[in-house]
C-alpha cells in the first residue's frame, strides 16, 4: 500500500520533478510566462491574398463535376497558411468562396455561427433566412444570423458567386459552442412578403416603429449595392474619412446602432485616386474582399498586391497600410472584422504606429 509518507518521498528524491509533476497534470507556470502572458499579441494566422483570377477556374470546374447534393455547399474554404487544422482564415473568422448553378437548390440548415454572405458575381439567386425570401445582386451584403434557417437558389441564367463569412473559427474551434440542424425540406417555404426587412429598414432616418429586436443581429435580410453606392455618391468628395482606410463606410443594426452581427462588424471603404492610407494598427483580425479596383495592402512585413475580387487577411496587431495604386480610378474594399467580440469584452485596442513601428 502506497503511504501519504511514501508519496512524498518520491516527490523529494524525483530524480526530475519537471517530468514527475507532467505525469500528474501539471506544468511549472515560470516556464510558460511569455506564452501565456506575451508582451503583446502573438497571432498565429499570417497575412496572406487569395486571388480570384486564379481560383474562379476552379469553382466552375466544380460547378460541373460536383452536385449540390454531394457537396452541401460548394465551397472553397480560405485558410490561413498557418490555420490549416482547425481550418481558418484569421483566429476567430472564416471566409469562403461559394458557387452555385442555375436551378440549384442548397439546402436549408441552420447553425449557432452567424454568417453572411457579401456578393461577387451574377444575379438571379435568392436565400430564404427564416421564411423571408433575399435576393442578391453583386455587392449585396445578405445576413444570416445565429440560428436562422437558411438555404439558397438560384433561378437566373449564370453561375452565381458569393463571399461567405462565418465566425465559426470562434463558435467552434474557440468556444465549443455552435449546434448544427438540418431542415428536413430542402427548402423553406416563403412565409413573408420577398425581401421585406430591406424594404422596412432601407430609408435609415425612417424606421418601422412596430419592429422590435428579437436577437442581437441586424434584423435586414440585404444591405444592397445600389444603397451603397448611393451613400457613397451622397456624399461625395465631401466627406473627410478617417486616415486609414478612407470615406469608409459601416453596416449598422438599424434597431440597435451597432454591428450588423454581434460577432462581425462590415464596412466598406472608397479609395480615391492615388489614395495613401496612414497606417494602423488593431486588436481585431480582418478580411478584405476587392470590390473594384486594384492596389496594395502593405500588412507588417507582407505586401499585398490586391486586385478586383481577391480577398485578403489581416491578423490582429499588424501595422497595416492601404494604397490605391490608380490615378484615375476608385476603389472599393469590402470587409469585416471581429472588432464586435472585442469591444463587448474590452479587448478593442488601436494605434497609429510611428512610420517605423515595428509590425
Ligand atoms: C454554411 O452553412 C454556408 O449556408 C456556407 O451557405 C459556408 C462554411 C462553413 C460552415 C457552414 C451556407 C459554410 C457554412
Amino acid at each position: 500500500m502506497t503511504t501519504q509518507q511514501d508519496i512524498g518521498d518520491a516527490a523529494a528524491t524525483a530524480e526530475d520533478p519537471y517530468a514527475a509533476i507532467g505525469e500528474l497534470g501539471t506544468a511549472p507556470l515560470w516556464r510558460y510566462y511569455g506564452s501565456v502572458l506575451p508582451k503583446q499579441p502573438e497571432p498565429r494566422a499570417v497575412p496572406y491574398l487569395w486571388r480570384y483570377a486564379a481560383l474562379r477556374p476552379y469553382l466552375l470546374r466544380f460547378l460541373e463535376e460536383l452536385s449540390l447534393e454531394e457537396a452541401e455547399r460548394r465551397v472553397l474554404m480560405l485558410l490561413n497558411p498557418a490555420l490549416q487544422d482547425p481550418p481558418a482564415t484569421t483566429t476567430t473568422l472564416y471566409a469562403g468562396l461559394q458557387i452555385i448553378g442555375p436551378g440549384e437548390t442548397a439546402q436549408a440548415h441552420r447553425h449557432t455561427s452567424n454568417a453572411f454572405r457579401y456578393v461577387i458575381e451574377g444575379s438571379g439567386a435568392y436565400t430564404t433566412v427564416n421564411g423571408e425570401r433575399v435576393h442578391m445582386h453583386p455587392g449585396d451584403l445578405l445576413l444570416t444570423p445565429n440560428w436562422h434557417w437558411h438555404d439558397h437558389y438560384h433561378e437566373g441564367d449564370d453561375p452565381m458567386v458569393w463571399l461567405d463569412a462565418l465566425d465559426y473559427p470562434l463558435t467552434t474551434n474557440c468556444l465549443d459552442v455552435n449546434f448544427f440542424e438540418l431542415y428536413g425540406e430542402r427548402s423553406q417555404k416563403s412565409s413573408v412578403p420577398d425581401d421585406l426587412s430591406s424594404r422596412q429598414f432601407i430609408h435609415g432616418q425612417l424606421s418601422p416603429a412596430w419592429e422590435v429586436a428579437h436577437t442581437e443581429a441586424s434584423p435586414v435580410g440585404n444591405y444592397p449595392w445600389a444603397e451603397t453606392r448611393r451613400a457613397f455618391d451622397a456624399i461625395a468628395d465631401d466627406a473627410v474619412g478617417t486616415e486609414a482606410e478612407g470615406i469608409l463606410l459601416e453596416y449598422k443594426n438599424p434597431i440597435t446602432g451597432g454591428p450588423v452581427l454581434p460577432t462581425m462588424g462590415c464596412r466598406v471603404s472608397r479609395l480615391r485616386p492615388g489614395f495613401r492610407g496612414a497606417a494602423v494598427r488593431r486588436t481585431s483580425s480582418a478580411i478584405y474582399h476587392v470590390v473594384h479596383g486594384s492596389g496594395v495592402a502593405q500588412v507588417g512585413d507582407v505586401q499585398l498586391d490586391w486586385n478586383e475580387k481577391d480577398v485578403f487577411a489581416v491578423p490582429p496587431w499588424h501595422r497595416f497600410e492601404l494604397r490605391n495604386d490608380s490615378d484615375t480610378e476608385d476603389a472599393f474594399l469590402f470587409s469585416f472584422t471581429n472588432e464586435p467580440v472585442l469591444r463587448a469584452l474590452g479587448f478593442f485596442r488601436e494605434d497609429l504606429p510611428d512610420a517605423s513601428g515595428a509590425s
